[in-house]
């Protein structure tokens, strides 16, 4: 059978830049302006260093419209490299970059092949004379197609392996192609369903045929979180090998929790304390390790199917990264406290300059883009002893949340429905529920433990308040 891989990518957004707060010129801000455009030429190389045969592009490879010259000529340039090395690129535009007449500022290179908008595109991918696959897809034309696009994807089941690629929301109604995973299956035909337009990885469906969000290649503020990346596929025949997430960011956003309770803080009474213990946690970030304390990616790294990871679980993926803007949420009640609460706006802004200056020369860089405080003063033993029944239920609670499948899958469903018909994602805050278009269990975990700490941080201080 043929054997041959390929590369899956989304939601590029060339032209566009990463948000952070405070950088000047050079060091951090130049790696902000640039890691998009770093992702791409990533994506590039892995494609030739993998040895793949094809690139998909599922929608939103440029950010705008109106090509920028920059990112058009990094473009064509990248897409001549892969063409000495007989890689073919399959554009479909998304909403963010809709297809218009006479778009493009340089010419594309014969490589490239871009999906009309008027009608699907099928194009045939060879190897030695023959048809090995097929890719399928149409471009947006303006910013929302309403109607069901992938019905007319009509393939032959002749043994080809046949990819289709679809720029969705997967939202039965809305802006961005209505359909869901279900409507998808029933499409004959199809092995692969590359699809774009979730900024966070998703694999959908796992088998028969696969259907996969690869998410951004870099995340451009804290509602994009974790490593960007594509999927790397291995097929032989009609059959998938293996799926494997390649990392193509280079700054990561990192929302880092501080709880002032925790042993390594629960002595500690001076800005300073914290700011030193501040430094040690930005050290371990900037290796890779962050503790039980930061969320996201550490423990995000479960493999969704053999040879798939979301996180930065190879040692390689941690040599790709040159930087992380942290976020600190300091929460808790502790001693720490009594310093914190005393802090005017001023003060937090040269906490923030303080970090900034003290972790200059480390890399990868670790910049403090802000510092949020939510902290309490520690319970006296009076509020402990009167809230006693309300404290056990709640620690009872959050750990059979955590531990009970059956009440979890409650929770979960639940839960679950503030996820469903958002509505248009691109109009909503950058917290972007949207973007998980289910609960797992990490985001459950995460929701599990940041509601035990709100309730806590509102229990009265003293006994009668
Ligand atoms: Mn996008």
């Amino acid at each position: 059978m043929d054997r041959f891989r390929f590369i899956h990518a989304a939601d590029i957004h060339l032209g566009s830049m990463l948000h952070i707060d405070g950088a000047e010129e050079g060091g951090p801000a130049d790696h902000c302006r640039k890691a998009v455009y770093k992702a791409f030429e990533k994506l590039c190389r892995k494609a030739v260093e993998h040895q793949a045969r094809f690139i998909l592009i599922s929608g939103d490879l440029y950010d705008r419209e109106s090509r920028n010259v920059y990112a058009n000529r990094l473009f064509v340039d990248m897409c001549r490299m892969l063409d000495e090395k007989g890689i073919d690129v399959y554009v479909a535009a998304g909403n963010h970059d809709p297809l218009r007449e006479n778009q493009e500022l340089f010419a594309p290179t014969p490589n490239v092949h871009i999906c009309r908008a008027d009608s699907p595109s099928v194009f045939e991918v060879e190897d030695k004379g023959r048809v090995i696959a097929r890719v399928i897809g149409q471009s947006y034309d303006t910013q929302w197609i309403r109607k069901p696009i992938y019905r007319s994807f009509d393939l032959p089941g002749d043994g080809v392996f046949n990819i289709a690629m679809l720029h969705t929301q997967l939202e039965a109604g809305g802006n961005y192609i209505p359909s869901t995973a279900s409507d998808l299956m029933k499409v004959p035909n199809i092995h692969y369903w590359a699809l774009g337009h979730i900024h966070r990885p998703e694999i959908i469906n796992e088998d028969k045929p696969v259907i996969a969000y690869p998410g951004t290649t870099q995340g451009r503020d804290f509602g994009e979180e974790g490593p960007g990346g594509c999927y790397l596929v291995e097929v032989d025949g009609t059959e998938i090998i293996s799926m494997k997430r390649l990392i193509t960011s280079s700054v990561l956003f990192r929302s880092v929790h501080i709880d002032i309770s925790s042993a390594e803080l629960n002595a500690a009474e001076t800005i300073d304390d914290l700011e030193t213990y501040m430094i040690s946690m930005a050290g371990s970030i900037a290796q890779g390790f962050d503790g039980p304390e930061a969320d996201g990616m550490a423990d995000s790294a479960g493999p969704l199917m053999p040879g798939v990871y979301t996180g930065l679980n190879e040692p390689d993926d941690l040599k790709e990264i040159e930087g992380y803007a942290v976020r600190w949420v300091i929460t808790g009640r502790g001693s720490l406290n009594r310093a914190l609460k005393s802090l005017g706006e001023g003060d937090e802004a040269d906490i923030t300059q303080s970090l900034r200056r003290r972790l200059d020369n480390l890399r990868p860089f670790v910049w403090t883009d802000s510092i949020v405080i939510r902290t309490g003063s520690p319970l006296t033993d009076q509020a402990l002893a009167e809230h006693k029944t309300l404290l056990e239920l709640l620690e009872r609670s959050a750990a059979e949340l955590l531990t009970d499948e059956g009440k979890a899958r409650q929770l979960k469903s639940e839960l679950g429905l503030v996820w469903q018909g958002s509505g248009d994602h691109e109009e909503t805050d950058e917290e972007r529920l949207y973007n998980r278009l289910f609960l797992d269990d990490e985001t459950l975990r995460s929701i599990i433990q940041d509601a035990r700490q709100l309730i806590l941080e509102n229990i009265p201080e003293k006994a009668g308040d």
